[in-house]
């Protein structure tokens, strides 16, 4: 279906972690609608080794073009988003960043200390997107550290490069052609709704509008022992023509800001 092999590639890790996201696709396609992603998103760190440029680079190469610039001042993160100009329907490529030095030295210590536990050639390979953690079997304490100062941070830190969430263009779906058509379907369905100020992100006068499931509580092995933690979720997003008719395609921080909150520890 999708022409670009690195979605197939990041959707098969995604929905073979999270379950709940390919059984969330597998209900529209039996109500005969078609999945169009419209765009998937990754986290990072700011560090020169592994930040929004080094990430963007498999996109880059492959013909994309990046396109907006997105600061997130209370969370402490960059963001940027890149469109494939040519190929119809490649789903946008959403890039953040954690900005390291805006947090405490012990934080910064923490991660640090993980960043530099493999050499750089882990994070120099072309392959870097599809790797998950890199950073080995993560420690339950340093994990929960990080969530007092950045959710972002610990979930990074446990989950590493990988897409965080593939988002479903209600635009493609013909029954369920509003955002609180869908909504009701997926929570109907039996699915958990990110309420981070209100289910549904946005309003149309600002051209898109999102909502999300909330992410996935998996099993993960800690240095500790065990653990349940939240890994990937699943987006919904709307888009609306502006006044030249033209359907809106950047991102809008206020909705981000809360979609973030999709992955927080619970
Ligand atoms: C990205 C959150 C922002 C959107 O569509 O605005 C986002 C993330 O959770 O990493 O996906
Ligand atoms: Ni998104």
């Amino acid at each position: 279906m999708m022409q670009l092999e690195v979605f197939d590639i990041l959707w098969k890790a995604y929905s073979l972690q999270n379950p709940s996201v390919q059984a969330i696709h597998d209900l529209f396609t039996k109500e005969n609608e078609q999945v169009i992603n419209d765009h998937i998103a990754f986290r990072t760190f700011d560090d020169a080794r592994m930040n929004i440029k080094v990430l963007s680079k498999k996109f880059i190469k492959l013909g994309y073009i990046p396109k907006g610039d997105y600061v997130f001042e209370d969370k402490h993160l960059n963001a940027i988003h890149l469109e494939h100009p040519t190929i119809e329907n490649a789903p946008r490529v959403f890039i953040s960043e954690l900005i390291l030095s805006e947090f405490s030295a012990e934080f910064r210590k923490t991660v640090k200390k993980r960043i530099n536990s493999v050499g750089n050639a882990y994070y120099a390979d072309p392959d870097l997107i599809y790797k998950g953690s890199v950073w080995g079997k993560p420690s339950y304490a340093d994990y929960q550290f990080l969530r007092k100062e950045s959710e972002y941070a610990a979930w990074l830190y446990i989950h590493g490069f990988r897409a965080n969430h593939f988002t479903v263009s209600i635009n493609a779906l013909k029954k369920y052609n509003s955002i609180e058509k869908v909504n009701q379907f997926i929570k109907d369905s039996g699915y958990e709704m990110n309420t981070t100020g209100g289910e549904i992100k946005g309003v149309p006068e600002k051209l898109l509008q999102q909502s999300s499931t909330l992410a996935e509580i998996i099993q993960m092995e800690f240095e500790e022992g065990t653990y349940e933690v939240p890994a990937c979720f699943y987006e919904f997003a709307i888009r609306y023509p502006d006044t030249n008719g033209e359907l809106f395609s950047g991102f809008i921080a206020a909705n981000a800001n809360k979609i973030f909150d999709s992955t927080n520890f619970r």
